[in-house]
């Protein structure tokens, strides 16, 4: 069969239906078993419904301000968000008085005992007449159900009507307590349904042009959205919606105007281009930024929907000719280096077939949180024999795969990046990236530069390990002497 039990898993055999061992002759169907409850017993890196609603689609708005109903804890850890930076640029040209608000706030209804007994609706209404009063330059008011208030079963919906007639702005309530699915990936699909139902279609633009795109499924990590903006506007193109990252509030109300949407992250928000498609009758293509070739491929394509080929050939040429030199040193550099991808899930696919023939990489591991299906049917066909397909992997199989295996670098997010070290691996954070934006041809670059240095970078060879002991006489005579073992450093021009 070829599925494979961890040693470490020896205890909860139902971890083998998840890890799944490449081989190209194998059926189709043949695929780690996934979107499914964890199984009792594995530690889980996943996120919950909750966090997949607040953490990844709605927190990225620049002017929302946020309602947790729940205790304290859930508004704590709502409140660290991913790294989706927000301009102050709003559609009608003016500013957003507060810069990066989405990263700073967070409010809650502080939820206690005699709330979950008696009801906590009453402090739900109180606290968003407070947060309206608190942010009055906030363009609307999100509300958020979690486990306990799901529980209990308020209706956040009723009090979101009827506050919304009273502040005279959106109030809008999301029910995707963290229970609500198994992993974070039903809090996409929640968030997706509510914001069409209850904002799509509720505001006209100020403007529109026959070149009107929406952008699906780009939060902006780390400014990966400018990045593509930059190009759309070399293009002729304009942004109308964004969905998510960098966008108001009411760009998501009149996203039903787009031509044509383009679908990023095809895990978190082919929901909504799927609704929006039914309804509206606007058609959408799955694209792909990552890597040069595919980022060229897929400009190509969009150039070709609205007839705009050459201003496509062009950005792809300019931007060629400014990264190809210094890709190729991270080419030289990176060829033959083992690396596993650990992500969400889209990443994981993304990047297999770039890291491999753009840089000269090996991938013999990648995983996914909170993959479905068609993800992982993505995930085996770019990968290649022997390649291990982990679905909601736990730290103890990392820890064992990096022992077993010794790869030279991990691509994964802070759960294991501290791991990782500890090991003496070096792992670059995937999700929020180091020194991103990521994405397009300079983001590429980028990410080839963060492998290169954390790879190359001296502290490994310092590191005190049971099989590679150092002396500290030894550590010291290294640093004095500058001298870095089995390395040369250069700097890329
Ligand atoms: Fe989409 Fe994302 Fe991802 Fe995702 Fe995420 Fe993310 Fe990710 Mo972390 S929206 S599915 S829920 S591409 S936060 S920016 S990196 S797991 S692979």
């Amino acid at each position: 069969m070829p599925y494979k039990l961890f040693d470490v898993d020896k205890d909860i055999p139902e971890r083998k239906k998840h890890t799944y061992v490449k081989h190209c002759s194998d059926p189709d169907e043949c695929m780690p078993d996934c979107n499914t409850k964890t199984v009792p017993g594995s530690m889980s890196e996943r996120g919950c419904a909750f966090a997949g609603a607040k953490g990844v689609i709605t927190g990225a708005l620049k002017d929302v301000v946020h309602v947790v109903h729940s205790p304290v804890g859930c508004t704590y850890y709502a409140g660290g968000t991913k790294r989706y930076p927000t301009s102050q640029n709003m559609p009608d040209g003016s500013k957003f008085p507060i810069e990066n608000f989405n990263l700073r706030y967070i409010c809650g209804t502080d939820l206690m005992e005699s709330d979950v007994v008696f009801g906590g609706m009453k402090k739900l209404r109180q606290s968003i007449i407070d947060a309206a009063q608190e942010f009055p330059e906030a363009n609307a008011i999100y509300a958020y159900a979690t486990c306990t208030t799901g529980l209990i079963g308020d209706d956040m919906d009723a009090v979101a009507k009827e506050l919304s007639t009273e502040l005279g702005k959106d109030v809008v309530a999301f029910n995707a307590p963290g229970f609500a699915g198994p992993s974070q990936s039903k809090g996409h699909h929640i968030a997706n349904h509510t914001i069409f139902e209850r904002l799509v279609g509720t505001q006209e633009p100020p403007t529109t042009t026959p070149y009107d795109i929406g952008l699906i499924g780009e939060y902006n990590i780390d400014g990966d959205l400018w990045i593509l903006e930059s190009y759309f506007k070399e293009m002729g193109i304009r942004i109308l919606s964004r969905f998510t990252g960098d966008a108001c509030h009411e760009e998501i109300c009149f996203m039903h105007r787009a031509k044509l949407n383009l679908v990023r992250c095809q895990r978190s928000a082919t929901y909504i281009a799927d609704l929006v498609k039914e309804k509206y009758d606007i058609p959408y293509i799955n694209v792909d930024f990552f890597s040069t070739k595919y980022c060229a491929e897929n400009l190509r394509t969009i150039g070709k929907y609205f007839g705009l080929e050459k201003e496509a050939e062009k950005v792809i040429t300019d931007r060629m000719a400014k990264i190809g030199p210094e890709l190729e040193f991270y080419k030289k550099k990176l060829s033959g280096k083992k690396v596993y991808i650990f992500s969400g899930g889209p990443k994981s696919w993304h990047l297999a077939i770039p890291l491999e023939q753009e840089l000269g990489m090996e991938v013999t591991a990648v995983a996914s949180q909170f993959e479905h299906e068609d993800g992982y049917v993505k995930m085996k066909n770019r990968t290649k024999e022997g390649t291990l397909i982990v679905d909601d992997p736990n730290s103890m199989e990392l820890e064992e795969m990096i022992t077993k295996d010794k790869p030279d670098l991990i691509l994964a997010g802070i759960k294991e990046k501290y791991m990782a070290h500890k090991l003496g691996v070096p792992s670059i954070m995937i999700h929020s990236y180091e020194n991103g934006p990521y994405i397009g041809f300079e983001g590429f670059v980028n990410l080839a530069k963060d492998m290169y240095s954390y790879i190359y970078n001296p502290i490994w060879n310092m590191l005190e390990f049971e099989e590679n002991p150092v002396t500290p006489e030894e550590t010291e005579i290294d640093i004095k002497s500058g001298k870095i073992p089995d390395n040369e450093v250069e700097v890329a021009k």
